[in-house]
């Protein structure tokens, strides 16, 4: 596929993908959708991807939604774009390793509910948070409302989404919308430095605990921590990631993963 609004590149296991579409403030519309089931079922695929960061070109991480393409649809066709920005969200949340979203300007509505399908997120102190739909008479589709309060709690949620307040990157931070805040030149470095470092860590063990966790949450703890059990299990055994990794730590060495 040729892509024309996201531009991957990858660099030492680390996919890195910038959304330019910034005319619009690479505000989403279907075919940023397609774009990225076909990007997030690519990078799936590869078993040399470690990490993956997204980023925005220009002023906004994103926008939200496309306000022009979305004007004109019906009800039904509203159901199917929401579904389908569902789905997508979805399948970026679920990929197998680390995914990080490097928030350098506005990322609102549509765009804000994408940082939140990211495993973590990195600010610029110029990035601008919020769900705006409420202005437009809408609420967010893209399971922003369940995402937003499993990540800062129910009041903290509810009050960006019914007052549709813009907040800074500090009131980010402070609510735990996001992990860190940086210089804005610092952003690339700053968001790269973590990626690197989960890339060092063993691959499998890194893969397994993501699963693990994002599994558990929706399970009981009891589903949860036999998940767990299992894969911790696996990781064990003659030629196995979890063999070299302690047998590296007896022998004062760097570990060397498969
Ligand atoms: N969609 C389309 N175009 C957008 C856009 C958006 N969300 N945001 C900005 N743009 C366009 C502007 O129209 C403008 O285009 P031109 O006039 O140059 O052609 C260009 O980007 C630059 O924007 P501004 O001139 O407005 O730039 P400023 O720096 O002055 O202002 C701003 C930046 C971010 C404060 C402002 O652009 C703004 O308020 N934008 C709208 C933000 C917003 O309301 N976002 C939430 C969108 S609603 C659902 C599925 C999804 C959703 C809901 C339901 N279902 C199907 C159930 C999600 C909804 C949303 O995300």
């Amino acid at each position: 596929m040729t892509y024309n609004i996201l531009q991957p590149v990858t660099e030492n296991g680390i996919a890195i993908v910038t959304i330019s579409r910034p005319q619009a403030l690479n505000a989403l519309n279907t075919a940023f959708f397609e774009e990225m089931n076909h990007l997030i079922a690519s990078l799936a695929a590869d078993n040399s991807i470690r990490a993956m960061i997204l980023t925005g070109a220009g002023k906004a991480f994103v926008a939200g939604a496309d306000i022009a393409e979305m004007v004109h649809k019906s009800a039904e066709e509203g159901s199917d774009f929401g579904r389908l920005g569902q789905r997508t969200f979805d399948a970026l949340g679920n990929l197998p390793f680390p995914v990080i979203a490097a928030i350098n300007g506005f990322a609102l509505g549509g765009g804000l509910e994408l940082a939140m399908a990211c495993d973590f997120r990195i600010a610029s102190s110029k990035a601008k948070f919020g769900q705006p739909e409420v202005n437009l008479g809408l609420i967010t589709g893209y399971a922003g409302s369940q995402r937003l309060p499993r990540l800062v709690g129910l009041a903290d949620a509810l009050y960006l989404l019914t007052t549709a307040e813009i907040i800074g990157a500090d009131d980010a931070l402070r609510i735990g919308l996001v992990q860190k805040v940086c210089e804005p030149e610092m952003l690339m470095e700053e968001t790269l430095r973590l990626a690197r470092q989960i890339t060092a860590k063993g691959p499998q063990a890194v893969r397994k605990i993501k699963m693990v966790t994002r599994q558990g949450l929706n399970s009981s703890f009891g589903e949860g921590s036999e998940l767990e059990a299992v894969h911790f299990g696996s990781l064990f055994g003659p030629g196995s990631e979890g063999e070299e990794g302690m047998k590296a730590f007896l022998e004062k060495r760097t570990p060397q993963w498969n």
